[in-house]
């Protein structure tokens, strides 16, 4: 790629950048997100390996005394809905450290890790000494943070996470979650006026006003149960076994355990590497025969949630064995997914435009999420498949020359949608670029 593209990736990433935190985008997010903080530190570390490090640790002084991440921490006011007001973190935390929202996201923190690691050790010196420090310091927070999703949300111990907001997901209006969804009859509530909708120029681009109020509805309940995690599993109108989720803490901690092993830890590495069999165990056990596809399992209705979504590559992400691996690739690479025939270019779209739930337009309902390429890419590069990971980067690197850095893409026509200049987009470029 040109340099041309790597700085306009950069200058992105630099206007979004408050100097102790990145936004997720200008307009539509002006705050922290969880797993946006990880992606975007692996693009920072390709500009300020130090900077990188800040922006990991800034995420990490909204840790919750539990473990738990937030999933928004707001950190300064803005038009953004539902803000503090409405999380009232403060029902659990008193005082809260900073205001944050209060569920979290998929644990991908530790990609973050390993990639600020790596390009602390490829420049050297006090870059090198920055990110180790970095490890080393804090390696006890994301210990906790791992920890407590385990045994937090599977407290039976069957090797999948346990959400209970489909923000907790990160792929917030997903057909996925079309059924759970669909036995939520939300009761009186205070009023409330969306923003989203005022930033992106179609609403048709987002999800609609009857999800908006079941979201809200959620986070109600949440609140009243002042975020006790026990009353939360019994009151909750929303209890889904989250298997995309499962296969980034079983990748997390797989990696947690690396770190832990090598920084001096050997305890705290067996048993994170207990926790990485667990949850890749627990999602292998979700993938049908038929289709080869993992699942969600809804755990209030107690049945499978099969609609082909981009989950459904799970254990892509995590890792399983190796004719599991074999049929996935297939998969994607098949004409349901990134080989179909309509598509601008071959990276996968967020449910199967085979499906027919599937829209093009629509959020996490059908277009291609850059981020979620570079995922992939990344994991199919740590399984050895240099062949899936660099397909994956070639061709998205194609979508992204239009220099928008958008938030998701259409991809039948390949136009940009949702909120431009997002950042993780921009940073999933700007490592990609990088990758030799
Ligand atoms: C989207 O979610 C937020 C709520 O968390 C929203 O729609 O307001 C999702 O795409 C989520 O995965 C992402 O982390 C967030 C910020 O980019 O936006």
């Amino acid at each position: 790629m040109t340099a041309r593209f790597a700085d306009a990736a950069a200058a992105v990433l630099r206007q979004n950048d408050l100097g102790h935190l990145t936004v997720a985008s200008p307009r539509l997010y002006p705050h922290q997100w969880s797993w946006d903080t990880a992606f975007i530190a692996v693009g920072i570390s390709r500009l300020s390996v130090p900077r990188a490090v800040a922006e990991m640790r800034s995420l990490l002084a909204a840790q919750w005394p539990s473990g738990m991440i937030p999933h928004i921490v707001f950190d300064r006011p803005s038009g953004y809905f539902p803000g503090p007001e409405r999380w009232r973190s403060e029902v659990a935390l008193d005082p809260p450290a900073l205001r944050t929202s209060g569920i979290c996201q998929p644990p991908v923190h530790s990609v973050a890790l390993a990639c600020i690691l790596r390009e602390g050790r490829r420049r050297g010196g006090s870059d090198r000494r920055a990110a180790e420090e970095f490890v080393a310091d804090t390696l006890p927070a994301w210990l906790a943070w791992h920890r407590w999703l385990a045994a937090s949300r599977d407290p039976d111990g069957t090797g999948l996470v346990e959400i209970h907001h489909s923000w907790e997901s990160g792929m917030d209006n997903s057909p996925r979650w079309d059924l759970p969804y669909s036995r939520i009859s939300p009761g009186p509530m205070e009023p409330f006026t969306r923003t989203d909708t005022r930033h992106v120029g179609d609403a048709g681009q987002r999800p609609t006003d009857a999800e908006y109020r079941r979201y809200i509805w959620l986070v109600d309940q949440m609140v009243a149960a002042r975020y006790d995690e026990e009353s939360i599993r019994k009151t909750i109108d929303f209890k889904v076994a989250d298997v995309f989720f499962s296969a980034l803490l079983a990748l997390g901690a797989e990696i947690i355990g690396e770190l832990a092993e090598e920084f001096g830890r050997p305890s705290d590495a067996a048993e994170m590497r207990c926790v990485a069999a667990r949850f890749r165990a627990g999602v292998a056990s979700t993938v049908s025969p038929e289709t080869g596809l993992a699942r969600d399992r809804d755990l209030r209705g107690d049945g499978w949630l099969a609609t082909a979504t981009l989950c459904g590559f799970a254990p892509l992400i995590s890792g399983a064995d190796p004719d599991v691996m074999a049929r996935q690739r297939e998969l994607l690479l098949g004409p349901d997914w990134c080989g179909h025939e309509g598509l601008r270019h071959a990276v996968p779209p967020s449910t199967s435009p085979a499906a027919e739930q599937f829209d093009a337009r629509r959020y996490w309902r059908g277009p291609q999420w850059p981020v979620m390429t570079w995922l992939f890419s990344w994991a199919a590069r740590r399984h050895g498949d240099t062949e899936l990971a660099g397909g994956l980067r070639e061709e998205s690197l194609r979508q992204l020359g239009d220099l928008t850095f958008a938030e998701y893409y259409d991809p039948m026509t390949g136009q940009a949608l949702g909120s431009s200049a997002q950042s993780w987009t921009a940073a999933a470029a700007l490592d990609w670029t990088a990758w030799s």
